[in-house]
């Protein structure tokens, strides 16, 4: 097999037996050498990981660029918190914690709910009343998690969740527990191992800005450990309701229709723009209504049904002047499945006809 197909397998750069002809195993055991973990910590895994990076042919034309989307959405959960949660679940469970929780905008609160139960761990979620999806609350719910809903927003919740562990014997398992942002910095490992190097390019949604913190990390890791010769220029996008780091200031109350970013005081803020400064990036802000072209146009032309908070990574692609001919990834950080009530408000219900033949052939004017 020739380097860079065995790359696309998900083998290091260089690495001639990168998982031992076994199958995917998740990210603490595809990248331990990388990962604060030893023989004894168990591994609390679904798998995660090993998610597929998608040429978008289209896109690509559009902005002049090679763009590859990150499709994050693949993982067990729906979205990238997955990445983060098996490390900070099985740190938990080797520490001894019989508990976790979590603020949350949604996903954080599905893979925590997933990876607890996984664990046998108690897991504690405080979501905003009325503004989560509910593909989010499904599965946190079914997954077995003690959820309440709070009066407030999402930075109203994490206030009172970093307070708990004084009180109570839990482990916080937000970015602000660091475990979280190590798991997910094997997004980047992948992203260079399909690609054979870092891309020119990175943009990535950002709400409590712990994703963009961990892309980073993850390609200064890797290029250290020579397994990349360079690192992208980061680009993080936030909604434009919602957007305290480019405004420069919290905003008390965040309004957008991404509701996973409807976040107004980020906890890892200051590795964010660090982040930014440190590539030659920026974090910048997209409109609502960017945000949606940019989720219709990701399902119509490239067929990937991503949801509403990942599509800010495209949109502020789209409004972002491009080399030509640069490499782009785009992180899809979230499956469309997720908020199903959005995306039905995005296309017309479908008609209902007569259960006849003639009638099916006349509405569907094909
Ligand atoms: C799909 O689940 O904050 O900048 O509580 O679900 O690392 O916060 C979710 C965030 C982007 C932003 N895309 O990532 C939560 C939560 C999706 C998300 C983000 C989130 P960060």
């Amino acid at each position: 097999m020739d380097e860079e197909r065995q790359a696309f397998r998900g083998g290091r750069v260089g690495d001639p037996s990168p998982t031992s002809g076994r199958a995917w195993e998740g990210v603490i055991r595809r990248y331990r050498d990388l990962l604060p973990v030893n023989d004894t910590t168990p591994v609390v895994t679904l798998n995660e990981g090993g998610t597929p990076l998608l040429h978008a042919a289209r896109l690509s034309e559009r902005v002049g660029a090679d763009v590859f989307l990150k499709i994050e959405g693949a993982n067990p959960t729906g979205s990238f918190k997955d990445r983060g949660m098996t490390l900070a679940i099985s740190k938990a469970l080797e520490e001894g914690a019989r508990a976790v929780v979590c603020a949350s905008t949604g996903n954080t609160s599905a893979s925590a709910a997933a990876y607890a139960a996984r664990a046998g761990m108690t897991c504690a979620v405080l979501i905003p009343e009325g503004h989560i999806a509910l593909g989010k609350l499904a599965q946190a719910l079914v997954h077995g998690a003690r959820v309440l809903q709070v009066r407030g927003n999402f930075d109203a919740a994490l206030e009172i969740v970093r307070r708990l562990p004084d009180h109570a014997p839990v482990v916080v398992v937000n970015s602000v527990n660091p475990y979280r942002i190590d798991g997910q910095k094997s997004g980047a490992f992948e992203i260079v191992d399909a690609l054979g190097d870092a891309p020119d390019l990175h943009c990535i949604p950002v709400g409590n800005a712990g994703n963009i913190t961990a892309y980073w990390k993850g390609y200064c890791e890797y290029r250290a450990a020579g397994l990349a010769t360079r690192v992208p220029r980061m680009l993080g996008f936030q909604a434009a309701g919602a957007a305290p780091i480019v405004d420069g200031h919290v905003v008390e109350n965040p309004e957008t229709i991404a509701t996973a970013i409807r976040i107004g005081n980020p906890a890892s803020w200051y590795p964010a723009t660090a982040a930014a400064s440190e590539s030659g990036g920026a974090i910048a802000k997209v409109t609502d209504e960017e945000i949606l072209a940019a989720y219709r146009l990701l399902a119509v032309e490239e067929s990937v049904f991503s949801e509403a908070a990942s599509a800010a990574s495209v949109a502020g692609l789209l409004r972002t002047p491009v080399p030509a001919g640069a490499r782009v990834v785009c992180v899809l950080t979230g499956h469309g499945l997720n908020d199903p009530d959005l995306a039905i408000s995005q296309v017309s219900v479908p008609a209902a006809v007569d259960a006849t033949f003639d009638a099916v052939l006349d509405a569907l004017a094909l």
